[in-house]
């Protein structure tokens, strides 16, 4: 053994499981990085014929501001679009809806809906049968390729959407000259008039709350000849086209400013002038660059899936999967799927993901398609920092921050002379909150903000964002908990979401109060801030309610022991502590441990639990119990139950939590750092004897690889990435323990 280097790169090789303590301690030998996967991995999804429906079909196009789903027609194409910040609705709080809000129609108002933008359709002339269609989203690259034959020609048309370019490329090409005839409409799903002029559409509308939007499309063409028509283009004869689409509106995420900026005619205008003809190779490839500075962090390889299988198209394999036979790859690709759909749905500078992630064709979508507070949202941000997509992290905190003057306002109205503030269930872009109060709404958006710390070690970002929005949110709870003539603190008049009655003492409501307090004070001594109210802290911490065990050995989701053995509610909001809390472990609260394993296995898999986002919140807490058989069994229970052949998650409808959860659940498989040790491969399952990943996040700013063969660890990398601490030294401990100082 050698003491390791200076450089902020540290290796360990060993065998067994281990675990990496919390502690400075020696030695360590430095080792060859994880094997990387020996077969090429598998990151296209393909189908052999062009999507008829909307949802569950079509392929998703994003840069994090727009979307698209696109249909892959032969005759006629379909691009469905969509911009993050084309919302009906305002910043106002709008009340709890009678009964019990069993009645929404109320929300419609003040809460609005995320909305359709429009449709690009595109009617191409051509005769003779059509042979050898293929139309493929490569997840590596970011593009959606549509090819076949006809009449003895080849035609390929590859569309992207570019995060730096900010527009929506559509090329197409054929093996002959002049093949390419027909129309272009650029539907407006308001209504607007679109204007046609030379080689450009433009689409310019407001909706009814003002909001002002528009957008472009311009053709640039090889050969033949462009022309207007009655608000359309038409070609003729053309060697190849290429489509270039930009779409904003007047919105800023600021209520200084009502939230309303500038038209968005000359953004937009810039955007698609910008691309000349002849740039399509350099678009592209910034485009690729762009996305693989992202995409290409994490690697990974669960084992070989048969070829015959593997060569089949996606749907067929979901089919197959779902009639028992293994396919290793189709599981790696629903984990890149997810990556992918984050990267396309939240860059940084615009709006988080919503429950559709950007995408939607409806302006009355399921939930407002919002930003729902009691899982989903959360849900959502689950994968970013351990799949190493921290960046995407930061829509989250930029819409809650600015959404903290009006939910202050919101939490004065319902709650009185009370610092700091909590919010409603459903939530808009304008800071506008709605639906039932989710009491600890705001302390488990502060848990995110405590996780991109934790992960990064920013200080800079934990002193600047982080604690002043997890300070204000510890404040509210200290004016609110309510002491026990015992001397306990309890929530009152919370609720276990959706689930119950309101009452005091809930366990979600208690174990995200203690979560908060938990890492606020870790907050307050990293920073070396505030030690007063970190003792404030530390004194109602320990005086909380925290869950108990009940009379059938579950773990109690409200303090009376009323849990119904056969309730199969989907929320299992008393498991917070297990997942993503960290309060019960299997090392440190064992019997608490188990209670939540009972608890968990008597809600089933039946019934309600059958839900986009039920699956992978169960897969990650069996994976914090070390339950790798379960975790993979929730993995299967997605693929059965809840998964479209376009891979998109459904509740129903499609909601994107569970393709961006079912992510963060099999990190916690691979890697879990929530009780300040690294532990690798704490929840392997037999389906996965052997493989290995790379590029993985753990708590204390590292970077995980590691690999494993007949489901023992074999070689492990760990890289010190973030802040200020460096990881000098690692010890193996006897009894597979290593130690890393973070
Ligand atoms: C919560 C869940 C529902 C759904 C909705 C968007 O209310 O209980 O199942 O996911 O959010």
């Amino acid at each position: 053994m050698r003491k390791a280097s200076r450089a902020k790169r540290t290796a360990i090789k060993l065998s067994g499981l281990i675990t990496l303590l919390g502690c400075a301690c020696h030695g360590v030998a430095a080792g060859d990085p994880p094997a990387a996967a020996a077969t090429r991995p598998d990151r296209t999804l393909w189908y052999a014929r062009p999507a008829g429906n909307w949802e569950s079909q079509a392929l998703p196009l994003g840069n994090g501001a727009m979307g698209c789903m696109v249909f892959g027609g032969v005759e006629k194409e379909r691009l469905q679009f969509n911009v993050d910040s084309l919302w009906t609705g305002d910043e106002n709080m709008v009340g709890k809806g009678p009964k019990n809000g069993k009645d929404d129609s109320y929300l419609a108002k003040g809460m609005g809906f995320y909305q359709n933008f429009g449709n690009v359709h595109l009617s191409l002339e051509g005769q003779g049968e059509t042979t050898g269609y293929r139309r493929e989203l490569d997840l590596a690259r970011a593009v959606h390729t549509v090819s076949y034959s006809r009449g003895g020609v080849r035609f390929t048309r590859e569309t992207f959407c570019s995060h730096p370019a900010q527009v929506i490329v559509m090329r197409l090409t054929a093996e002959a000259p002049g093949r390419y005839s027909g129309g272009i409409v650029l539907e407006d799903a308001h209504k607007a008039q679109t204007v046609a002029d030379g080689t450009r559409l433009t689409a310019s509308g407001a909706l009814g709350n003002g909001q002002q939007y528009e957008a472009q499309l311009r053709v640039l063409a090889e050969g033949g000849e462009v022309t207007s028509k009655d608000g359309a283009l038409l070609f003729k004869n053309c060697d190849a086209l290429v489509l270039v689409l930009a779409a904003d509106t007047d919105y800023v995420m600021d209520a200084a400013q009502g939230w309303k900026g500038a038209h968005p005619h000359q953004r937009v205008s810039k955007r698609i002038d910008a691309v000349s003809p002849g740039d399509y190779a350099r678009l592209l490839q910034q485009h690729v660059a762009d996305h693989q500075s992202l995409f290409n962090r994490v690697e990974m390889d669960l084992g070989r899936t048969d070829p015959a299988q593997a060569a089949l198209p996606i749907d067929r394999r979901i089919e197959a999967r779902r009639k028992g036979l293994a396919d290793p790859d189709l599981t790696e690709l629903l984990f890149q799927h997810g990556r992918y759909l984050l990267i396309a749905s939240s860059r940084p500078g615009d709006l988080p993901a919503n429950l559709q992630g950007v995408w939607n064709d409806s302006n009355e979508p399921a939930w407002h398609c919002d930003y729902h507070n009691n899982i989903n949202v959360q849900m959502n941000y689950w994968l970013a920092e351990p799949a190493n997509l921290g960046e995407c992290h930061l829509p989250l905190f930029d819409l809650c921050t600015a959404a903290v003057p009006l939910w202050r306002k919101a939490t004065l109205v319902r709650f009185g002379e009370v610092r700091g503030f909590t919010a409603q269930t459903v939530n808009n872009i304008f800071g506008g909150c709605g639906w039932e109060w989710n009491m600890v709404g705001s302390a488990w958006i502060a848990q995110h903000f405590w996780e991109h710390y934790a992960f990064t070690q920013d200080q800079e970002y934990l002193r600047k964002t982080a604690y002043p929005f997890m300070k204000q949110v510890c404040n509210f709870w200290e004016d609110r908990l309510k002491k026990m003539p015992d001397g306990r603190l309890v929530v009152p008049d919370g609720w276990s979401p959706e689930h119950g009655p309101r009452e005091e003492g809930v366990s979600f409501d208690q174990e995200i109060v203690w979560d908060l307090f938990k890492n606020t004070m870790e907050a307050t001594a990293a920073l070396g801030v505030d030690q007063e109210f970190r003792a404030r802290l530390a004194d109602m911490h320990k005086r909380l309610v925290v869950p108990k065990i009940g009379k059938w050995g579950q773990l109690q989701e409200w303090m009376a022991d009323r849990d119904n053995p056969k309730d199969d509610h989907r929320h299992t909001s008393h498991l917070f502590a297990v997942y993503p809390g960290r309060q019960i472990s299997p090392e440190f609260t064992p019997e608490l441990a188990k209670a939540a394993a009972v608890s968990l296995e008597a809600r089933g898999e039946n019934g309600d639990a059958r839900r986009s986002w039920t699956w992978p919140w169960r897969c990650a807490i069996w994976a914090r119990l070390g339950n790798g058989e379960k975790a993979s069994h929730m993995i299967d229970g997605l693929f059965q139950y809840n998964l479209h052949p376009n891979m998109f998650a459904t509740h129903p409808p499609f909601q994107i939590d569970g393709n961006f959860g079912i992510v963060a659940g099999m990190c916690e498989m691979f890697l879990q750092s929530h009780t300040g040790t690294i532990q690798l491969l704490p929840a392997l399952p037999s389906t996965w004897p052997s493989g290995s990943v790379t590029g993985l996040r753990a708590r204390g700013g590292f970077e995980v690889g590691m690999e494993w063969k007949a489901g023992k660890l074999v070689a492990a990398t760990v890289k010190s990435v973030g802040g200020t601490k460096v990881v000098k030294e690692l010890k193996l401990k006897p009894g597979r323990t290593a130690a890393v100082g973070f």
